[in-house]
């Protein structure tokens, strides 16, 4: 037997700077402290931790499955590990940026974690607009489902929980697109704070500031989602420029027709890339993304 064996096993299901909350195989919460300086777990780590008083010591990190992050220009910020999927979420108001959710699907891509698109506030007359800035989205094969949480709950419901069965899914998009508000709709003994909350309280919305994990099924905890702070910025620091392609699979599916086999699809010539957008068979804004995302990467 090896010594962190002898350990007990936790889920982290948040974090609070340099504290953890733990939860132990039956269901406790515990708050815990990593042991030495470095701070490096996150939600949705399986942990070995030991009591120490009425708190615990973390005193190792199990192997990741996965682990969903980005690569700001100065900072990696990670977001959660050992995910099943990740919802990322857009609205139409405020209107999404395409180029963010590009990237956190790239992210999401390069972790090899299952993404679906969910487009919230479908209630709203701005609908059509945020459907067809998606529509080369569904095009490549993503799962696009188009929603009203707050408008349209029960429809919400029926069609999200199917999809959620037996995972642990991230929730991740930009602040006010209703990643809390689908929190709350489906994980009962969740409190998440949404925007009307603070309104009402303080002049202030009331935006998420931590990433929590919530049971869907607390007795048998099957299933789990992950609330998580709106972003701003999604940089992808992390990934090398020639890899890029592949990780925008309409795209990338050209990329074997170029005659150079490390064409940038910038100007080469006999670039299949640069061919299928000419026949309109990648769309203008995600070429345009991935030029973008290019120039930020190392070579
Ligand atoms: N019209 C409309 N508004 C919605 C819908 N779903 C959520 N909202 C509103 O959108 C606002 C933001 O919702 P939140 O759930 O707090 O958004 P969030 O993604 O958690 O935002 P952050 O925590 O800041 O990242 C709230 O005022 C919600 O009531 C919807 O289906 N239709
Ligand atoms: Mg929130
Ligand atoms: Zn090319």
């Amino acid at each position: 037997m090896t010594k962190t064996a002898a350990l007990d096993l936790g889920l982290v299901v948040a974090g609070h700077g340099r504290h953890y909350i733990v939860e132990t195989p039956d269901g406790e919460q515990i708050i815990c402290h990593p042991r030495g300086k470095k701070s490096d777990c996150v939600v949705g780590d399986r942990v070995r931790w030991q009591a120490s008083g009425d708190e615990g010591v973390i005193e190792h990190v199990e192997p990741r499955r996965n682990l969903l992050f980005r690569q700001d220009e100065w900072k990696t910020k990670s977001f959660a590990a050992n995910l099943d999927q990740v919802l990322v979420l857009g609205a139409a108001e405020p209107m999404f940026s395409e180029s963010q959710l590009a990237r956190a699907l790239i992210a999401a891509e390069s972790a090899d974690i299952p993404v679906r698109i969910v487009l919230n506030k479908a209630d709203l007359p701005t609908i059509d607009a945020a459907r067809s800035r998606l529509a080369p989205y569904a095009a490549f094969g993503v799962d696009v489902i188009e929603l009203a949480l707050k408008a349209r709950p029960d429809e919400a419901r029926d069609r999200l929980m199917p999809l959620l069965q037996g995972k642990a899914t991230f929730v991740l998009g930009p602040s006010g697109t209703g990643k809390s508000t689908l929190i709350n709709l489906l994980a009962p003994a969740a409190r998440a704070q949404i925007g009307e909350i603070s309104q009402a309280l303080n002049s202030g919305r009331h935006t998420t500031t931590t990433t929590q994990w919530y049971w869907l099924d607390r007795a048998e905890r099957n299933t789990a989602l992950i609330d998580s702070p709106g972003f701003q910025e999604f940089g992808l620091g992390h990934i090398a420029a020639g890899d890029l392609a592949a990780l925008m699979p309409d795209i990338g599916r050209h990329a074997g027709e170029c005659r150079f086999y490390n064409c940038t699809h910038a100007h080469e010539p006999g670039c299949g890339v640069l061919a299928a957008l000419e026949q309109g068979e990648i769309a203008e804004s995600r070429y345009r993304i991935y030029r973008e995302i290019r120039a930020e990467l190392r070579p």
